[in-house]
């Protein structure tokens, strides 16, 4: 879970989160927020054996923030990792369900459009953007994932383990969908789960119009034939069916 300025959400998400997954560890990626949540999270050890802190000077961005959290779980031994907001967006109440889900998948994705999702605090332009924004990045690279963009998620170790990490050097809304694209490239099963998506009650959003750019010029190099940002092709042409997954995938 990375973190930047939640100190008013921090402890409550994390009880959320030992409540509905009791026995989860938990990585909070923290980059020098200034409101003190890396303090708290630090504090917060003394309640939580399996809570983890990872402090990282300065703000270095998303993307690089789930990178870590990706490397720290292949480096200890966890069968699944799940990437999540700490600004209650994304409800620790889903957390079972997408732990079930994984039983028949490789990626469960906690999904706004697909039956039962919802974003009900949306206006009509966010919808717009975001309802835009799937069904371009799902049509331009032949994705059959309803919602791309979501960063509410559950990998199994070994589709973690098939990224080529040093290949994501993308934020926001571009590392959402190259996740999903290398995963269903590389054969993996990928579910979606229903969420409601609430806004954020607390603290701010630290989205930006750079960050939909982002996206927007990763779908169309993507969809061009680069790799994940122009310069280099990612290491998923070799991908077929079945038979060519990763072992352990599915078992
Ligand atoms: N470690 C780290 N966490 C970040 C950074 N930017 C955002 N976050 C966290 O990532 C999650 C999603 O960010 P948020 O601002 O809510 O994005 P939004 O939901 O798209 O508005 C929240 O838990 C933020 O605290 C960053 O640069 N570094
Ligand atoms: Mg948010």
């Amino acid at each position: 879970m990375p973190t930047y300025n939640e100190s008013e959400n921090l402890v409550s998400i994390v009880a959320a989160i030992y409540a509905a997954l009791p026995e989860t560890s938990l990585l909070i990626i923290d980059d020098g927020s200034p409101d003190g949540t890396g303090e708290l999270a630090d504090n917060l050890r003394a309640q939580y054996s399996t809570l983890d802190v990872l402090h990282r000077h300065g703000k270095l961005g998303l993307g690089t923030a789930y990178v870590e959290g990706f490397r720290y779980a292949l480096t200890h031994d966890y069968d699944c990792v799940f990437e999540m907001d700490a600004d209650f967006s994304h409800d620790p109440r889903y957390l079972p369900d997408l732990l079930a889900a994984i039983e028949d998948a490789d990626l469960v994705i906690g999904s706004r459009y697909v039956p039962g999702g919802r974003t009900p605090d949306w206006g009509l332009s966010r919808r717009l953007i975001s309802g835009f924004g799937n069904v371009f990045a799902r049509t331009l690279l032949r994705l059959p994932v309803q919602d791309c963009t979501a960063g509410y998620k559950c990998y199994r170790r070994a589709v973690v383990e098939a990224f080529d990490l040093a290949a994501i050097q993308l934020e926001g809304y571009a590392f959402q969908i190259e996740t999903v694209y290398q995963a269903y490239r590389k054969g993996f099963r990928i579910v979606e789960v229903p969420i409601v998506f609430p806004d954020r009650k607390i603290g701010t959003s630290k989205m930006s119009k750079a960050i939909v750019a982002e996206a927007f010029t990763y779908v169309v190099r993507r969809r061009l034939g680069g790799g994940a940002h122009g310069t280099r092709r990612a290491p998923v042409s070799h991908v077929g069916g079945p038979d060519e997954r990763p072992r352990g995938a599915g078992a």
